[in-house]
């Protein structure tokens, strides 16, 4: 409350300034306290009058309406960044707002602003804090919460994807830009003999994954994706650029690691790699119909892994397929006895990737080759539950009867992940220096569930078949006692609040964080949409 007072404050502060004060002046404090190239602070003073005349001409004769801001915000962009702005007199702002993986998310933005480096991601949230206007942020896109990588007319959205960053130092480190998704970051760290924990799906973006954690490749070896990150550079509120690590920010640091998009914008992750990973895979595709032997062996699979860190694997389940990842980090002459339980099934339908031996790079690869790409409307679902065969098959059967009633209303693809973690994972990443996810050390799963359709009229029904879904499977693992308070904000709908689901404690670390390095709560207030505090209640 008193923080949106604040905010109130602050912003009608910068609006009474307009007219009197000239935003160049403002402009160029923010490119001085940044030790980079001079070109934008050359073209900021060149452009000075242009600049100042487009702030008074876009925003005094305005009032203070979303849209109006959002145009100011536009305008004056146009002027710095040239042709990086695309509004819709562009013809590539189209194809800047289909992006995202989920059709829910292709929102007409007032502008697509695209910054060149993080003195410009800065610049540009100047003048978002300048006018007051709403943003959001996007880097991969792949978030499928409306809203959150994306912003409709209301606001501008500051699109990340050409800070390409990319720089490995000789002890393994890797620096990269916002603006990369996980194929390049496999390919540049084998190239140069490392492997580097990221997503499971190549194409997702670095900092939504990283924000919320993030689940790689072999997790019991170095735990999860995030705990791998050395430093990150952000972009403050204020639009001062700082680094957060162990030394520096150290609290910030510990935020940033899984606290979501509350604290600035991420323009840079140094991120530690590993020695190269030797891995041995296959996907197999099984028949649904055999649910009882699969979901059983998958918790015979899951409860091997704690006594060995080489076992990875998933569990993708649809009402007729079951597709099921078998990773083993080490080339085997036999395959691996851990998987024995899935080798037996006799429901084997044929391979999706064939076993092979390779790397996580190699992996990454493989599996997007496989994956079939296409556009739909998309909603999931996280919740976490312990190891319980018994939960599995019972959640089964409910999920079917759930396909069944959708099936009568609309087309519809209805499935689900099991993704596992292992105590070993949750104690690697503590022994790494630890996250704020606030994962009990105990083996677990984390449940994906995904609705998939293609008609827009449907969304309500989409949406309350993955509430029922979720409600299901939350209510009958409660019921048997299996049911963890942990929510993988990487899986989870705008409907789930996700922050509270990581202890008292980390969230009481994440308020205090984002008072300290966002005082005038711009990251609440004027950000569009995501896993914010703003939206925790107690
Ligand atoms: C097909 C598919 C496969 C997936 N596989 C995995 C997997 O294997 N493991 C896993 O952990 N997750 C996985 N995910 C989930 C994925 O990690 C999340 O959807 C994540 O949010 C995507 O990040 P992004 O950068 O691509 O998304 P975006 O939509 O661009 O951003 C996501 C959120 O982060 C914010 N944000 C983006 N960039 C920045 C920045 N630079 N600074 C601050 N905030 C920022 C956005 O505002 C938004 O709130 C998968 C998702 C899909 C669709
Ligand atoms: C600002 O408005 C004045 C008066 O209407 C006009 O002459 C000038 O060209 C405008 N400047 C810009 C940059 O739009
Ligand atoms: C690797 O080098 C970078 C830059 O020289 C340094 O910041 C970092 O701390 C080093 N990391 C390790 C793990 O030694
Ligand atoms: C990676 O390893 C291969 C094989 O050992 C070697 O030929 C190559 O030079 C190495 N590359 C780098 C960048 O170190
Ligand atoms: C799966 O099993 C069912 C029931 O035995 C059968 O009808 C179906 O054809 C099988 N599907 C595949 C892909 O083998
Ligand atoms: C699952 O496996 C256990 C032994 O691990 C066995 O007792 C049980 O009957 C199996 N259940 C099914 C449905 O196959
Ligand atoms: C993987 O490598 C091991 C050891 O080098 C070998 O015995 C095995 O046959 C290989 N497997 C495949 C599928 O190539
Ligand atoms: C369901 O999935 C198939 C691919 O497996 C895809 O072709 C189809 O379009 C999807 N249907 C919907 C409604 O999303
Ligand atoms: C910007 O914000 C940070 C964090 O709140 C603060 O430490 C710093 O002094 C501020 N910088 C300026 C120039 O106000
Ligand atoms: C512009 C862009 O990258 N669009 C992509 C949106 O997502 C679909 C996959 O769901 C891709 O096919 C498009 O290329």
């Amino acid at each position: 409350m008193t923080r949106t007072l604040f905010a109130i404050c602050y912003l009608a502060l910068y609006w009474a300034r307009q007219g009197t004060a000239l935003l160049s002046h403002d402009l160029l404090d923010v490119v001085s306290t940044y030790h980079g190239p001079s070109t934008l602070a050359d073209q900021i003073t060149k452009s000075s009058a242009e600049i100042d005349d487009t702030a008074r001409n876009a925003t005094s004769p305005y009032g203070f309406a979303a849209t109006q801001r959002a145009a100011a915000v536009c305008a004056i962009s146009k002027v710095i960044f040239h042709g990086d702005v695309y509004t819709n007199s562009n013809t590539q702002y189209t194809t800047s707002e289909d992006i995202n993986w989920s059709q829910t998310c292709w929102l007409p933005a007032a502008c697509f602003i695209r910054p060149q480096s993080t003195i410009e991601v800065a610049v540009a949230l100047k003048l978002i804090t300048v006018t007051g206007s709403k943003f959001a942020i996007r880097s991969g896109g792949h978030n499928p919460n409306p809203g959150y990588g994306s912003i409709d007319g209301e606001g501008v959205l500051i699109d990340l994807q050409d800070m390409k960053l990319l720089s490995i130092d000789s002890n393994g480190t890797v620096s990269s830009g916002p603006g990369h998704r996980w194929a390049d970051l496999y390919e540049f760290s084998q190239d140069h003999n490392r492997t580097i924990k990221g997503g499971r799906t190549t194409d997702v973006g670095l900092p939504g994954f990283y924000l919320g954690g993030g689940m790689p490749f072999f997790s019991s070896l170095n735990g999860l994706a995030v705990d791998s990150v050395l430093n990150y550079e952000i972009v403050l509120a204020n639009s001062t650029v700082v680094n957060a690590n162990r030394d520096e920010n150290p609290e910030l640091f510990r935020a940033l690691k899984g606290g979501g998009p509350n604290f600035g914008i991420i323009t840079r992750f140094d991120i530690a790699t590993y020695p190269v990973i030797r891995a041995n895979y296959a996907v197999n595709l099984y028949n649904s119909s055999d649910y009882l032997n699969i979901l059983n062996a998958t918790a015979k699979v899951l409860s091997s892994m704690d006594s060995d860190p080489n076992v990875d694997f998933y569990v993708s389940v649809t009402p007729t397929v079951v597709s099921i990842g078998m990773f083993y980090a080490d080339w085997l002459a036999e395959p691996p006895a851990a998987f024995a339980p899935f080798n037996e099934l006799e429901s084997f339908v044929g391979p999706m990737v064939p076993l092979e031996n390779g790397t996580v790079a190699s992996l990454g690869a493989d599996l997007a080759a496989n994956t079939p790409v296409y556009n739909a409307r998309r909603v999931t679902s996280a919740i976490s539950t312990k190891l319980d065969p018994e939960l599995y098959i019972q959640h089964h059967e409910q999920f079917l009867k759930t396909v069944d009633a959708a099936g009568l209303e609309f087309a519809a693809n209805l499935s689900y992940t099991i993704q596992p973690l292992s105590s070993a994972a949750v104690k690697a990443g503590n022994s790494l220096g630890g996250n704020a996810l606030g994962l009990e050390e105990i083996t677990q799963i984390w449940w994906a569930t995904v609705v998939e359709w293609t008609d827009e009229e449907k969304d309500s029904q989409a949406l309350q078949t993955i509430k029922t879904l979720s409600d299901d499977l939350s209510s009958l693992a409660e019921g048997r006692d299996d049911l963890l308070q942990y929510e993988f904000m990487n899986d989870a709908n705008f409907m789930q609040t996700v922050l509270d689901s990581y202890g008292r404690d980390n969230l009481a670390l994440f308020r205090s964080v984002a008072v300290e390095y966002d005082p005038f709560a711009v990251f609440q207030n004027l950000q569009n949409d995501g896993f914010l505090l703003r939206k925790i209640k107690s």
